[in-house]
């Protein structure tokens, strides 16, 4: 199997069609922190371990402060409650276990109300670099220190919102798109070069050394229309990351309103995944041969 990106994968983005019906309406669950096994926790570890030697100078230092204050290390699986705890009291979060995906209005419903919905499974020993839910590693290492900053956290709220509106007016999948070109795959430029804030690169072991130092993908300054109309990969690493120069460009997109973009951009056509626009502001220009070697086969 290739290695891919660990999280989002196959389902995501669809409905969760094939999941049990919930026993609540809003698809929480008890976490049932006593009933992971030694072996869950074990994976944990590896997990833990492996993308804490790689993150330091990578992840972006929102992502490093959030960790260093949270409940969270390489020694068990952590307790969402003790996270919950820590969170209220920074930014008023709390994290919830669900068993995976839930669907799309139940998500944002949870976000709107700053309760990040978090998986509370483990994947399997053979699945380290491969899942197609999201898991408790996924959600809880890769998003849960970036809620710890304020403007993550307007901007996720605003985007349970938004992700409201967006679906009664029929534009999900333009916003669904601004979600994953920055809470999950967002890049960030630093004083000191270019980091990671996006959960889906940071609980990523090959895809945080792809997303920087790969020769491969494009790295474009984010520009709201343009993102909203770019198609991405959810089986594979991104052919295109874009860039903020800082996370206060998240809390003016929170503040804007969108439905005017929306009409604006409706019969306008979408962009592949790695097309560049003459309109970019290139980061670097990628070299794409890792996505044309894959389309070669
Ligand atoms: N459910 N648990 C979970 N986590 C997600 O990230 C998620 C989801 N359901 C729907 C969804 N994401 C996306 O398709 C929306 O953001 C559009
Ligand atoms: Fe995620």
């Amino acid at each position: 199997k290739e290695h891919t990106s660990d999280n989002l994968k196959g389902k995501h983005g669809l409905a969760a069609g094939d999941a049990a019906q919930p026993e609540r309406p809003d698809w929480t669950i008890d976490q049932g922190w006593d009933k992971y096994t030694p072996a869950e926790h074990a994976v944990w570890k590896t997990l833990f371990e492996r993308q804490s030697k790689l993150l330091p100078g990578r992840a972006c230092d929102e992502f490093v402060d959030g960790m260093k204050n949270l409940p969270i290390g390489p020694g068990q699986i952590p307790n969402f409650e003790q996270l919950s705890d820590v969170l209220m009291k920074r930014t008023g979060w709390q994290v919830v276990a669900v068993p995976g995906l839930v669907p799309d209005e139940v998500f944002f419903e949870h976000l709107a109300h700053r309760r990040f919905p978090a998986g509370h499974f483990i994947r399997k020993p053979h699945e380290l670099d491969y899942l197609e839910e999201p898991d408790v590693f996924h959600d809880v290492f890769g998003h849960v220190p970036m809620l710890m900053n304020p403007a993550i956290a307007d901007y996720i709220q605003a985007y349970g919102e938004g992700g409201l509106r967006a679906q009664r007016l029929g534009v999900l999948d333009k916003l669904a798109r601004v979600y994953w070109y920055t809470v999950e795959f967002g890049l960030l430029k630093q004083k000191d070069g270019l980091r990671i804030y996006g959960a889906g690169i940071a609980s990523s072991y090959t895809e945080t050394v792809f997303s920087l130092d790969d020769p491969s993908p494009n790295r474009i300054d984010f520009e709201l229309e343009r993102v909203m109309r770019t198609n991405y990969r959810i089986d594979d690493f991104q052919e295109s990351y874009f860039v903020i120069d800082s996370l206060d460009r998240l809390l003016e997109l929170a503040k804007i309103d969108f439905a005017p973009i929306y009409d604006r951009i409706a019969n306008l056509p979408d962009f592949e995944p790695g097309t560049l626009l003459p309109s970019d502001t290139l980061v670097s220009r990628g070299t794409g041969r890792y996505h044309d070697a894959k389309r070669a086969v």
